[in-house]
């Protein structure tokens, strides 16, 4: 079964294993023999694991082996005020991760713990627990659920032997695999490089620290400060990078500001069928895949609804529990167009098995990118994959909401009527009262809405508008009424 050589290959380290140790090729009891003196070879100043975070020779490669699947080994701590089905519930989200990356997961072992180990995340004892579990698995890395610290992980390496990576980078492995427009490869790389940067001195610092003596750490640190120069050098050019796409996008975002069609944005969880969505309501051909996180770039769509109107439909990025907030930072001129539509479609896979923490982890999401005020219709996808009363209980659960099927198209055209109708309701016309010396108002009503009638008054121009919600916001001192449009 695992005849392949167990070392890092080439691409995603280019420095070749680390420090300088050699594999024998194929040897089937390599990993054991890591294993059955772990912590002491680790101490040893050749770092025998292969360090997955301070692996920094694969600064844009993967954290996850794939020219062979590599065996996995979960770890989970249950604290507090999560329980053990929580626990269960997101390793069960974690195996299905580490798929997407290409590699199996063998075993999980997991720990109720009040806080996190400062040193270790897991406590001592589990660690050697998890050490022994992976000798006996013949498995190279060891995956934990949470978020480790630099220091964290560089101890955790040393009781294990081998390879200890978290959910983040997993996640961040999978979006390096799927990334494929320059914006999105420039977004993956920089989160991978925000990730990277203060994992360094796990390898560089320590094994000069190691090797003892304030002598032999002057290489070490010149090593290591060449380095990281070297990562925020490229990662001051990703960002110029980037700004510079994000202000193009901008010009692209204004033109679609002019135009009057009210934007509305596809999100949801990752796999929840929002590309299939898009596909089914505009023939968009946007490539749909039964993967988390199929879809990096934005696509946007000219939707003609059936009453009439036409509104600009955009596909993006799918979220998940836990997405890591490199990867939002990174992705934040992607994710604004949720920020800055007027209707979120916030897709939910109904056969999930946990469709409302699904909702919970999006809408976490949408506070952290600035669009939770954006309003929201919730439309539960994969009915034909449910029983008809399990998706009706949905629906009645949480009212307003719709469910559909996006393969099959069941309950789509009713889905079109709802945006419909919401975007309507959310430009419902606002009657204006301007003075005729506001010049500047009169030209801005004109400029942001759709002037449906206006007549002079002995108060001033007064107007009959539709306005979208930040404009209303910012005329608001003229309406009649105190008249808001989402009043209806
Ligand atoms: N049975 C069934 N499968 C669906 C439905 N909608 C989507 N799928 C399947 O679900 C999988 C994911 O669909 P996508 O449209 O790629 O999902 P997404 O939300 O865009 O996913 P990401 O872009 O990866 O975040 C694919 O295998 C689809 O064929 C549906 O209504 N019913
Ligand atoms: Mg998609």
């Amino acid at each position: 079964m695992s005849g392949d050589p167990p070392v890092r290959p080439g691409p995603s380290a280019p420095f070749g294993p680390e420090g300088g140790q050699v594999r024998p090729d194929g040897a089937d009891g390599a990993h054991g023999a890591d294993g059955a003196d772990g912590a002491h070879g680790a101490d040893g100043a050749d770092g025998s694991h292969r360090g997955g975070f301070g692996d920094f020779g694969g600064e844009r490669g993967a954290f996850i082996e794939r020219t062979f699947r590599e065996r996995i080994v979960l770890a989970g701590v249950t604290l507090p005020p999560s329980t053990d089905e929580d626990t269960e519930a997101s390793l069960d989200e974690l195996t299905q991760l580490v798929d997407t990356a290409g590699a199996d997961v063998l075993e999980r072992v997991v720990q109720r713990r009040r806080a996190p180990d400062p040193a270790t995340f897991v406590g001592r004892g589990k660690a050697e627990e998890l050490r022994d579990v992976a000798v006996a698995l013949d498995s190279d890395t060891v995956v934990f659920d949470d978020e480790l610290t630099p220091a964290q992980q560089f101890n955790l390496e040393k009781v294990l032997g081998r390879t200890a990576i978290d959910r983040t980078a997993v996640i961040l492995d999978i979006f390096a695999q799927n990334a494929s427009s320059q914006e999105g490869k420039a977004q993956v790389e920089l989160a991978l490089l925000r990730y990277r940067l203060p994992r360094l001195r796990g390898r560089r610092g320590t094994l000069s620290q190691q090797a003892g003596g304030i002598g032999t750490r002057g290489p070490g640190e010149t090593q290591l400060e060449v380095d990281r120069r070297r990562i925020l050098r490229r990662i001051h050019k990703l960002e110029a990078d980037l700004r510079e796409i994000s202000q193009h996008r901008d010009v692209q975002a204004k033109a679609r500001h002019r135009s009057r069609a009210q934007r509305v944005a596809i999100v949801g969880y990752t796999n929840a069928g929002k590309s299939t969505l898009l596909n089914r309501l505009t023939g968009a051909g946007v490539l749909v895949e039964d993967r988390l996180f199929a879809t990096l770039d934005a696509t946007t769509r000219r939707l003609q609804l059936p009453g009439g109107e036409a509104v600009l439909l955009t596909d993006t990025v799918g979220f998940v529990r836990k997405l890591p907030h490199q990867l939002v930072e990174a992705f934040t001129s992607t994710l604004r167009v949720a920020a800055d539509a007027h209707l979120l479609v916030h897709v939910v896979d109904a056969s999930s098995a946990d469709p409302d923490g699904q909702i919970a982890a999006v809408r976490d999401v949408l506070v952290e990118i600035g669009a939770a005020e954006v309003p929201e219709l919730l439309c539960f996808n994969k009915a034909d994959r449910v029983a008809p009363h399990d998706a009706d209980r949905l629906v009645e659960r949480h009212p307003g909401s719709v469910a559909i099927s996006a393969t099959t198209g069941a309950g789509v055209e009713h889905l079109l009527h709802t945006v419909g109708d919401r975007v309507r309701s959310a430009t419902a016309p606002v009657e204006l009262l301007v003075p005729f010396e506001r010049g500047d108002v009169l030209a801005e009503v004109h400029r942001e809405g759709e002037v449906l009638s206006e007549a002079a008054t002995d108060g001033g121009m007064r107007l009959r508008v539709r306005l979208d919600e930040a404009a209303a916001g910012r005329l608001a001192a003229w309406a009649v009424d105190g008249a808001r449009p989402s009043g209806g």
